[in-house]
């Protein structure tokens, strides 16, 4: 019999609702759900690919070991005590900081697992942590830490009501968003335009979103603050600062005059790529529009003054009073309030503490920068890395440096990985344990709801039951948990036994339920009455809370509740930016080509490349170039070039195009797979192409926070040997 499931899709933070039909335990149909107040119908083509990965045969469900080169099925409870022991025996000799963690980006979108992965860390004992977060959005969590008093109050645009957008670094229109959960960014983007609005992007490349956009700039990688303190420095310098309501609570306008003073779009403009003309006058645009947003993502956050960026963006909405306004940057009022329950469970925004061993690089949130993660696995020395358990992530590929991150996991004494795909980074490991997937277990998305432009909420339970052999991600955690537990023994190790115990038969589900019931709409909601996991059942379709609304200071965790427009922690770093840009060092060190990523329409992070229905057609993984530099290198379209970085050497077909900027050049993310492995859970991938990070330089960072710099890698191009073949 068919039966119609609406759910959520987990593949991305837009949260699209979808209606999957099954009949028979296949799923015979996915179309967007036309109820959804969020995405009212849209999907992109990656949530097809649902049905593929969860029917896929190759799709691991049983925990594998590695014996050699060979790998043998494994029961679970033998897989799980084995993995525990030999974590144990790691830390026992080398202490538990020897046994590092990683966790990728899938977990985001899975709240089981990032509610027990807390627990399993805790009894792991390991501070040697490490996640997406440093190669991602770290800067804006600091950002907001020192600015709001809570590293996860950061804000959002408010996308459908304002009046003139700026993207910097973000690509929306193609990844459908980041930390701004807005799905059909494509239409969303036309009724902005329409309703008389304004969209401009500032990026080394004219993407999708600055083709749907009003006004394209280029920008020469890695020079954003010199652009933010110029458009700083024009708004005070004509007198356009107007803080508005913000005034009352803020702290810190007199310091950023000061420190912007010097900025003029004169002297930034040759080394940004950006007229001094065009500067100011977007400094004016932002001043007059009725409302507007600076909203800066990935590329703006992954360069050398990332945190400097997040910061500086924060200041133009502030000094525009368009912070926490209606059609600015507002925050979400989520049901589950995720900020009031990670203060409560004791997190903190701190920088410090710690840092790394081998280049002192600062803990964030209690987890290391992962541009160390290759170091600290191979360089000798007490204190080295020994083991590392991999969960829902695939470092070797999307981790900078991964060919040295690949070489250094095979040093390594145990390596175990969650994931259902024994992957580029899991076939290191000695065990793979495989999770089920989305569809097999329930979903409430605790991070994407605090990052949305409008208030929904929404549980979906388990589309179909996951098979009595299938465990979940959060239910292998408390396994692996409660045995190393049991195995560190005493006081300490029982009380955790028992603990584990509790939360296994708790669930995460429930924990939702009260994380709804004590949040703000726990007594009252448009429902009716209080919000509760019972109220959600009820619901087919996601619940529409309402559009963003101003909260501060109320909603500030910062002491006295004062807005901090120039933390000193930010201020102290303008020092490391105009050393770096003195004023002709840049010109005269610049490289002639540096090397930016980009994201693909039917990619998601290095995974789901096997689905055939995503990669059909012509290989997308390509150099692009500019015309100018293609000429200057005699270099021709389609031709096999080599890409050399201080790192790495990769081979890719060239496709010359005007759409990049003149001295850059860019290669998709993602990409690099092992093309027709015979290893079980391997599937092949058609359009393998190259991997981006094996060029990314895990050297390069934003001192401060330590996270990757990504963009701007330097690099040199030259014909390679072969031609490729049409066929690619
Ligand atoms: N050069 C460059 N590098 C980048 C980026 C870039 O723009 N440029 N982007 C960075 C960013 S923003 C990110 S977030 C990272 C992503 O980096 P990672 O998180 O390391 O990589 P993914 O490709 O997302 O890996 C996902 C893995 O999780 C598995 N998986 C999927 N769902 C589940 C699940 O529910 N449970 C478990 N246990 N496993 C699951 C998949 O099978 C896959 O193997 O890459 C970063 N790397
Ligand atoms: N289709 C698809 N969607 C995805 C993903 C995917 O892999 N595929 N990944 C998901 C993930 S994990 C994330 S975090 C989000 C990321 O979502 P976005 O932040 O939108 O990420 P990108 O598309 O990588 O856009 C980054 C942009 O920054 C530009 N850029 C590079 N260097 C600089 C610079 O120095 N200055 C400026 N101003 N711009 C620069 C790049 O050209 C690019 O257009 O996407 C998510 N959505
Ligand atoms: S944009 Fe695509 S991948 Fe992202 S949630 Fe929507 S349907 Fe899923
Ligand atoms: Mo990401």
């Amino acid at each position: 019999m068919a039966r119609t499931h609406f759910r959520t899709c987990p593949l991305c933070e837009a949260m699209c609702g979808i209606a999957l039909k099954c009949e028979e335990g296949l799923i015979t149909d996915i179309r967007g759900d036309p109820d959804d107040p969020l995405s009212r119908g849209y999907l992109c083509p990656k949530a097809v690919a649902l049905k593929d990965i969860h029917e896929d045969p190759l799709r691991l469900r049983q925990p594998l070991r590695r014996v050699g080169a060979r790998w043998e099925p494994v029961g679970w409870d033998e897989a799980l005590d084995e993995v525990a022991e030999r974590l144990h025996a790691v830390r026992r000799e080398h202490g538990a900081d020897s046994v590092a963690y990683y966790q990728g980006n899938p977990h985001v979108h899975n709240h089981g697992a990032l509610l027990m992965a807390m627990e399993f860390t805790r009894s792991l004992g390991s501070r040697s942590r490490f996640s997406t977060a440093s190669m991602d959005h770290l800067p804006h969590l600091l950002t907001a830490y020192q600015m709001f008093g809570h590293q996860l109050l950061m804000p959002v645009p408010d996308l459908d009501r304002t009046d003139l957008l700026v993207v910097l670094g973000g690509n929306p229109a193609v990844s459908n968003g980041s930390l701004m959960t807005a799905p059909d960014m494509t239409r969303r983007l036309k009724a902005l335009r329409q309703r008389g609005g304004r969209v401009v992007v500032i990026d080394p490349r004219r993407t999708r979103t600055a083709e749907l956009g009003d006004t394209h700039h280029f920008i020469r990688p890695g020079t954003d603050p010199l652009l933010l303190l110029a458009l700083i420095q024009t708004l005070f310098h004509e007198g356009k600062v107007a803080l508005g309501r913000l005034a009352d609570f803020t702290d810190g306008v007199e310091v950023l005059r000061e420190v912007s003073a010097s900025y003029n779009p004169e002297r930034v403009a040759a080394q940004v790529g950006i007229s001094a003309e065009d500067i100011r006058a977007l400094a004016l645009d932002l001043a007059a529009a009725p409302t507007a947003v600076v909203y800066g993502r990935l590329g703006v956050c992954t360069q050398e003054f990332g945190t400097l960026n997040c910061w500086l963006i924060n200041a133009i909405n502030v000094l525009t009073g368009n912070l926490d306004r209606l059609g600015g940057a507002a925050f979400t009022r989520p049901a589950v309030d995720t900020v009031a329950v990670g203060k409560w469970m004791g997190q903190q925004g701190e920088l410090g503490g710690w840092s790394s061993r081998v280049r002192g690089l600062p803990a964030f949130t209690g987890e290391l920068p992962v541009a160390t993660l290759a170091e600290e696995l191979d360089t000798p020395g007490e204190g080295r890395l020994r083991a590392l358990v991999c969960a829902a992530g695939n470092p070797v590929l999307t981790a900078p440096n991964g060919g040295r991150l690949a070489r250094a996991l095979d040093g390594l004494d145990f390596m175990v990985a969650i994931d259902f795909y024994v992957n580029e980074t899991a076939r290191h490991a000695h065990f793979v344990l495989p999770p089920t997937f989305a569809l097999e277990r329930d979903h409430y998305d605790v991070a994407m709801h605090m990052m949305s432009v409008r208030n929904t909420t929404r549980y979906c339970p388990p589309m179909v039951p996951a098979g009595p052999e299938a465990r979940h991600d959060w239910e292998i955690y408390l396994d692996l948990a409660i045995r190393l537990d049991a195995l560190r023994g005493g006081p300490i190790g029982w009380l955790g036994v028992l603990r584990g115990r509790l939360l296994r038969w708790f669930t995460p589900t429930r924990l939702i339920d009260l994380f709804l019931r004590i949040g703000p709409y726990g007594r009252r909601s448009p429902l009716g009455r209080g919000l509760s996991l019972a109220a959600l059942r009820e619901q087919a379709h996601a619940v529409d809370l309402g559009p963003l609304e101003p909260c501060l200071p109320r909603r500030l965790y910062t002491r006295g509740k004062r807005l901090q427009l120039a933390p000193p922690l930010l201020v102290a770093d303008l020092k490391r930016l105009s050393e770096r840009f003195t004023a002709q060092g840049a010109t005269a060190a610049a490289p002639e080509l540096v090397l930016i990523g980009r994201r693909q329409l039917r990619t998601n992070n290095s995974w789901m490349h096997h689905v055939p229905r995503l990669t059909k057609g012509p290989d997308t993984c390509t150099l692009l170039m500019h015309p100018e530099d293609a000429r200057r290198l005699s270099l021709r379209e389609g031709q096999a070039v080599a890409v050399c970085s201080r790192v790495g050497r990769v081979t890719a077909p060239l496709e010359i195009t005007d759409a990049i900027m003149p001295g850059v050049v860019s290669l998709p993310h993602g990409f690099g797979q092992h093309a027709g492995d015979a290893a079980p859970g391997m599937p092949a991938v058609t359009h393998p192409g190259v991997s981006l990070n094996d060029l990314t330089d895990d050297a390069r960072v934003d001192a401060l926070s330590g996270t990757i710099a990504f963009s701007g890698v330097p690099v040199t191009v030259v014909a390679a040997e072969a031609e490729v073949s049409a066929t690619g």
